[in-house]
C-alpha cells in the first residue's frame, strides 16, 4: 500500500515537473507554419521612452516555391515595418521594404541586428527583457501566423539546445 502511494506520488511529481518545464518557458522558439519554419524570434529591449525597437528571427522555407513576408503587425507599436540596411555612400541607412522580403524556395533569411529586421515604431510600452509579445507575420502565399517574441537585451546571444 505504501509502495503504491509512493509510486503515485512519484508519478504526480513527474507530471508537475513536465508541466512546470513547459510553462516556465511559456513560448517556443521554433514555429512550423505551412512550408515555413520560423526560428529564434526576439525583440530588442528598449530603454525608457525609446520610440522604436527591432525584431529579429530566422525564416526557413522548406517548400519548392518562394514566399514573401509582406506585413508585420504588433499591438504594442503604432506601426510595424520590414526593414533592410543599405549603404548609401558611406552611410548605413535603413529603409522599409515596401514589396516585402522574399524567402526563396529551399532558402532561409536571417533578420538580425545590422541586417534585415522588423521595425516597431512609436512603441506604446517599454520593451522589457523576458516579456513575451505576440506579433502577426503575413506571408503572400502562406497567409498570417501569430508568433510569440520574447524580449532580450541588445547583446543577447541565443544558445541553441536543439
Ligand atoms: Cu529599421
Amino acid at each position: 500500500m505504501i509502495y503504491l502511494r509512493e509510486t503515485i506520488l512519484r508519478h504526480i511529481s513527474l507530471i508537475f515537473l513536465i508541466l512546470f518545464g513547459f510553462s516556465s518557458k511559456g513560448y517556443t522558439d521554433i514555429i512550423k507554419f505551412n512550408q515555413l519554419v520560423i526560428e529564434d524570434p526576439w525583440i530588442k529591449e528598449s530603454p525608457s521612452n525609446h520610440p522604436v525597437t527591432g525584431g529579429y528571427l530566422t525564416i526557413r522555407n522548406l517548400g519548392k516555391t518562394e514566399d514573401i513576408l509582406i506585413n508585420v503587425s504588433a499591438d504594442f507599436a503604432m506601426k510595424s515595418e520590414i526593414h533592410e540596411m543599405k549603404m548609401e555612400g558611406d552611410v548605413m541607412k535603413m529603409r522599409s521594404l515596401e514589396n516585402g522580403l522574399i524567402i526563396p524556395a529551399g532558402g532561409e533569411i536571417h533578420l538580425k541586428p545590422g541586417g534585415y529586421h522588423l521595425m516597431f515604431i512609436r512603441l506604446k510600452q517599454k520593451m522589457t527583457a523576458m516579456d513575451v509579445h505576440k506579433i502577426t507575420l503575413t506571408f503572400k502565399n502562406s497567409g498570417s501566423v501569430i508568433i510569440p517574441m520574447p524580449v532580450y537585451k541588445m547583446k543577447h546571444k541565443k544558445k541553441h539546445n536543439h
